[in-house]
């Protein structure tokens, strides 16, 4: 028997894949190999069911004092492309969703030079008071270590005030690649790797559910990829505090990795069915379907993810300003329930935390 298929065998019955069993899976396992094993994984997890939810994002700024080679989206201040929401501009904004049935407010932007966690914690109270029922997902670590080292607080004071202020949850950006060479070539002012983490090891701590990204397809190498998962499984053994992991593949237009190009479509199906395997202790992998455009989704669907975010109503920037196809990415519940079962699985809705919502369709 290949060596490669006797890490088929070990997987199929549930061996932890180690670092070289998994570069050599990722290499040499058939495509269609990897989509039984991570689809056979994804249905352990969660059966038939691909969740999605109903949510907006609200980027207040794209003013950013960090400068990533591989961002399209952030201007610096005084640029005629920047944009810098006043509070009052945010609050005029989310209470257009009163109502309207929206289940999430995902929170992200530029790391802006002049705002800290008070600002923000006052956002948050100001939206919970105007949409009590929604969960405030907010800030990514880069952004959350920023505010809260500008005001002086340790981290965990600076989660704990946005905690009494409503935040729920913390999205999974800014992780980029954990190795610290390739993080030093695209996002050498970024926080550092071990500051990501810390910022998520104390979330959990504080009984806060994260989530986790990784960017791929730049100057990365498979073992990158496998090392970034490696220390991603390692916290959530300490944790348990991930729900969801999403790899974010690398978009190019405008910006200044733009000559790199785009990976092809099968490195983005082997790197979701890879996640699955290797993650083997992170309950879900999300198909971000904004950034894969909707027919790349659909075949995510069949390579271990089950969840594919959310209707988003044409709410975010970062993935139009880099090239996606969706240029005013929106998607209504008729049509992820469509997608769903075009492959044969369930759709279903859930909130922040996977509950499963059945009370309206
Ligand atoms: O951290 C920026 C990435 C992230 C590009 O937690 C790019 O549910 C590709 O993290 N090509 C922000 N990627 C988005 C993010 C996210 C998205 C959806 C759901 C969740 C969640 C989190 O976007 C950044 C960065 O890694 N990014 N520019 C680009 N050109």
């Amino acid at each position: 028997m290949s060596s490669v298929e006797h890490i088929i065998r070990a997987v199929e019955q549930g061996e932890r894949l180690q670092a070289d069993a998994a570069l050599t899976l990722w290499r040499e396992a058939p495509l269609w190999r990897l989509a039984e094993l991570a689809l056979e994984r994804k249905r352990a997890v969660s059966g038939d069911k691909v969740y999605y939810n109903r949510n907006f994002h609200l980027e207040p700024t794209n003013i950013c004092v960090f400068n990533c080679k591989f961002c399209s989206y952030r201007r610096p201040k005084g640029s005629a492309e920047a944009w810098d929401m006043s509070m009052d501009d945010v609050m005029r904004y989310v209470e257009c969703y009163r109502g309207s049935g929206v289940t999430e407010v995902h929170i992200v932007g530029g790391v802006h030079p002049e705002h800290d966690i008070y600002y923000y914690v006052e956002m948050i109270r100001r939206i919970k008071e105007l949409l009590p029922q929604v969960a405030v997902k907010a800030f990514t670590a880069i952004e959350l270590s920023y505010m809260i080292r500008r005001a002086g607080l340790s981290l965990d004071e600076g989660l704990r005030l946005l905690i009494q202020a409503g935040m729920e949850a913390i999205p999974g950006g800014g992780a980029e690649i954990f190795d610290e060479q390739i993080r030093e070539q695209i996002c050498p002012e970024k926080g550092s790797t071990e500051e990501w983490l810390e910022v998520h090891r104390t979330a959990h701590r504080l009984g806060l559910k994260t989530n986790a990204t990784m960017l791929y397809g730049h100057i990365e190498s498979l073992e990158h990829r496998i090392d970034h998962l490696m220390r991603l499984r390692a916290l959530q053994d300490e944790t348990s505090g991930f729900n969801a992991f999403i790899p974010l593949k690398y978009r190019n237009s405008g910006n200044s990795l733009s000559a790199l190009g785009e990976v092809p479509i099968v490195d983005d199906l082997r790197t979701l069915a890879m996640s699955r395997l290797v993650l083997d202790n992170v309950p879900h992998i999300k198909a971000y379907w904004v950034m894969y455009g909707k027919q790349t989704t659909e075949l995510a669907l069949s390579f271990g993810a089950d969840d594919i975010d959310g209707t988003i109503d044409d709410s975010t920037k970062i993935y139009s300003m880099a090239g996606a196809e969706e240029q005013r990415p929106k998607m209504s519940v008729a049509e992820m329930h469509a997608m769903v079962e075009r492959v044969g699985l369930r759709a279903v809705e859930r909130d922040t935390m996977y509950n499963e919502i059945t009370d309206k369709k």
